[in-house]
């Protein structure tokens, strides 16, 4: 679809005006919100990733692409997340310490609110003593942490431990995710799941809250 490709190519281009714009008429045209963040604005941003990664672009050019794309995700966020009397369950989600990525982190969020669920998401450079103060006052079903660095995976683990050192592992279940994550270094942590996006995160935490 025309729009998408827009939405996509404007997003590498940085322009958060025009991207507000024309998912304003992606919605107009009544294209699904999904598809608008999935083959619009996530589109855009792995062009950008790409081009990154290959030294193509560099910082600047990656923070404004990503402003861009976070305009657009504020025009859809709201027809995403449905009105629901009572989530399903409460999940605290945040980028492990040292580690300042999250886009990926807010669209699994999004998309896992979208199928009913309480997103608390606490941020990025989340320390282990905040994830555990998190679980004592919000008391959540499922823990969700991401990674994007190599640097910062290992990190994953500390927190794991902290929660069982703790005590408060029994009612929750942690999950894991980011580009380096793989169900290896999951099983090798003791994380419940990995999932590699938004829906298989959804189909995590649905098997996961029926155990
Ligand atoms: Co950085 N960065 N970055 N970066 N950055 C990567 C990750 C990198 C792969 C680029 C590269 O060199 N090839 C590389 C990591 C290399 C490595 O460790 N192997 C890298 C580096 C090196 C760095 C710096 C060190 C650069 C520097 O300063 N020299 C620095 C580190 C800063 C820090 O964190 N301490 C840095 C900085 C930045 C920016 C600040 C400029 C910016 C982040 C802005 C922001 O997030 N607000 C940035 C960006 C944007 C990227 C790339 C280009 C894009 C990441 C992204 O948003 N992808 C990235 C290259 C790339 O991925 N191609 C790169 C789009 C997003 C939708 O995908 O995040 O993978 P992703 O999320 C996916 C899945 O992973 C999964 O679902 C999401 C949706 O499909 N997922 C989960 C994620 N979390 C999940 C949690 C779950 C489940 C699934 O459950 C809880």
């Amino acid at each position: 679809m025309k729009v998408l490709k827009e939405i996509a190519a404007n997003v590498e281009k940085g322009d958060s005006t025009t991207v507000k714009e024309l998912a304003k008429k992606a919605l107009s045209q009544k294209i699904h919100p999904e598809e608008i963040l999935n083959n619009g604005l996530v589109k855009g941003m792995d062009v950008i990733g790409k081009k990154f990664k290959n030294n193509e672009v560099f910082i600047p050019e990656v923070l404004i692409a990503t402003r861009a794309m976070k305009a657009g995700m504020d025009i859809i966020k709201p027809l995403l997340t449905h009105e629901r009397s009572k989530f399903r369950a409460k999940i605290v989600m945040g980028t492990v310490k040292g580690d300042l990525h999250d886009i990926g982190k807010k669209i699994v969020g999004m998309i896992l609110e979208n199928e009913g669920y309480e997103i608390i998401d606490i941020g990025i450079d989340v320390s282990k003593e905040r994830f555990l103060r998190t679980i004592k006052t919000e008391s959540p079903e499922i823990i969700g942490m991401s990674s994007l660095l190599t640097t910062t995976m290992g990190y994953m683990r500390e927190v794991i431990e902290a929660i069982e050192n703790a005590k408060l592992r029994q009612n929750i279940k942690i999950i894991i995710g980011g580009a380096p994550v793989t169900q290896t270094f999951a099983d090798e942590i003791k994380a419940d799941g990995y999932a590699p996006d938004g829906p298989s995160a959804v189909d995590l935490v649905r098997v996961l809250l029926r155990k």
